[in-house]
């Protein structure tokens, strides 16, 4: 038994074969999946156009696999309907998760790193969502990281992306469980505060987590 987890597609309308084929490989060596957030770009896309696109031909897989899918700040529940079920079995907003060697807490992670969304910002990002003017911010920052993690790798980002002050991270589940999350495009591990950040699955990298039925996980960051 082993579990895949990962996080940050972004997904739009545009299909990239190459990314495809490595999620699609990863998802069928799995018995079960999470999505930790951004799994497609709300920001830019509708549900239903993204929807219609051919990331589609994930959905019959992910649908095998016990997937749990966790929203985002860019797939925010507000943008889609009862259709996720067609990618997933269980749609939430955090997802606890245990075995005999390690407990787990998935979140994405959009109100507590970089950049942290308040109420607000969402707000006004959820009225400019399929606007001309966030289309175009969505495909620089989308062509900008495709440079920057193409020449200087996946960890490129700055590191106070990833900082989470012990009391915070407290706050928000008992230390045992090791905090797991998305958002900041920076994959990043961090013992003593008990957290990981997976980083992303776009871009030309393949950031992600295994975890084996001992609950045992791995961190692994290779190109595609
Ligand atoms: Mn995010």
């Amino acid at each position: 038994m082993s579990t895949l987890v990962f996080s940050d597609t972004h997904f739009t309308k545009n299909f990239h074969q190459r990314q495809f084929e490595t999620l699609s490989k990863l998802i069928s060596e799995s018995d079960k999946v999470i999505i930790n957030g951004d799994f497609w770009e709300g920001l830019s896309v509708s549900f239903d156009d993204f929807m219609k696109s051919g990331w589609n031909k994930l959905f019959p897989l992910l649908k095998q696999k016990d997937t749990v899918y966790v929203y985002g700040n860019h797939d925010d529940k507000t943008h889609s309907d009862t259709r996720v079920y067609e990618f997933c079995n269980k749609a939430v907003d955090e997802y606890y998760l245990d075995f005999p060697k390690q407990k787990y807490l998935f979140k994405h992670g959009q109100d507590i790193l970089f950049p942290k969304y308040s109420r607000n910002r969402h707000q006004k990002n959820i009225k400019r969502a399929g606007s001309l003017w966030m289309k175009t911010n969505i495909s620089v920052a989308s062509f900008i990281q495709t440079v920057v993690f193409t020449l200087l790798g996946a960890r490129a980002l700055p590191s106070f992306f990833n900082y989470i002050s012990k009391d915070l991270r407290n706050k928000i589940s008992s230390p045992q469980y090791l905090l797991v999350c998305g958002h900041t495009h920076r994959p990043y591990l961090n013992k003593r505060n008990n957290f990981v950040d997976i980083g992303f699955f776009n871009y030309g990298w393949a950031n992600y987590l295994t975890i084996d039925d001992s609950g045992e996980f791995k961190m692994i960051s290779e190109r595609y």
